[in-house]
């Protein structure tokens, strides 16, 4: 599944957000995506305008944003319009199945109305996938389980990750893909599966060019190890871009713009066979 082009993958997905995430791949040949942390809306927008036309996504954790209110929502769809990005919200819901439909559709974020694709810790088991699912898929959304995490001494690895894939797979309407480091496709895959039929969407953080981690257990690979040794499809790069200061509006455009590059021919390194 690797090899294949972004474009031809989007003809297989069946779910909404899977197929324009990958169709805006193919079109704005990127598989970047942003993440953007940042505590003032002000620097969170002026970032997500600087570094949208090098996104095919800007993941957003809203509840960091100290001055949130509602109208920053309502500018970040304008950008997600102009910029042609989607959205992805990396709530990591891990609740019961009746109040992660709460949070995903309410409260003072109502994340569901926007957020083209968010995410979730399989922790819970399958309820956690049917709550966000029955808020969800009415709105086209798409669902990325974590299935293994960036961070050292992570739970997330073994048996833990076979049942996230597991669960995928009887979620596939709603269920894109993962939050991972490799690729899942065939994972602890029950007789019957062929790997080669299946086609989860990888999204993977944990990635930078400069460093090798920050003092508090993340740990980053490059493009190249992440889309060409790895497999994966969509690079999350946070501090890479934006670094220690937000306002450095120029250098946040150029290290997108690098970042995208990376990405990008290392995509094309792998479906061409040639690493
Ligand atoms: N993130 C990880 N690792 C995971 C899952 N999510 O780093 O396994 C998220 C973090 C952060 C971003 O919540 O928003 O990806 C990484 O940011 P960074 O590039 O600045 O380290």
């Amino acid at each position: 599944m690797h090899l294949k082009s972004y474009g031809e993958r989007a003809k297989q997905q069946t779910n909404p957000a899977a197929i324009q995430l990958l169709q805006t791949m193919e079109r704005k040949k990127t598989n970047l995506c942003v993440s953007v942390d940042t505590p003032k809306s002000e620097d969170f927008l002026a970032i997500i305008d600087a570094v949208g036309p090098y996104s095919c996504l800007i993941k957003t954790h809203v509840d960091i944003l100290e001055d949130f209110d509602y109208s920053v929502i309502e500018r970040l769809e304008e950008l997600s319009k102009k910029h042609d990005f989607l959205i992805f919200e990396d709530r990591k819901f891990a609740d019961i199945g009746n109040t992660v439909t709460l949070q995903y559709a309410g409260g003072v974020h109502k994340i569901a109305k926007w957020s083209h694709i968010t995410n979730a810790h399989p922790v819970p088991g399958p309820s956690v996938v049917q709550g966000l699912a029955s808020v969800g898929l009415p709105l086209r959304r798409g669902l990325l389980l974590l299935a293994e995490m960036s961070t050292k001494g992570t739970l997330a690895n073994g048996a833990y990750t076979e049942a996230a894939v597991q669960m995928a797979r009887q979620n596939r309407d709603f269920v894109i893909g993962f939050i991972a480091q490799r690729r899942m496709d065939g994972v602890g895959a029950p007789p019957g599966v062929d790997s080669d039929d299946e086609d989860f969407l990888i999204i993977t953080p944990g990635v930078g060019l400069e460093q090798k981690g920050d003092k508090m257990g993340q740990q980053y690979r490059t493009p190249q190890q992440v889309i060409v040794e790895s497999g994966c499809d969509v690079i999350i790069v946070g501090r890479g871009i934006y670094g220690d200061n937000p306002k450095a509006v120029d250098l946040i455009t150029s290290r997108a713009e690098r970042y995208m590059k990376e990405g990008w021919s290392a995509y094309l390194d792998r479906i061409s066979g040639s690493s």
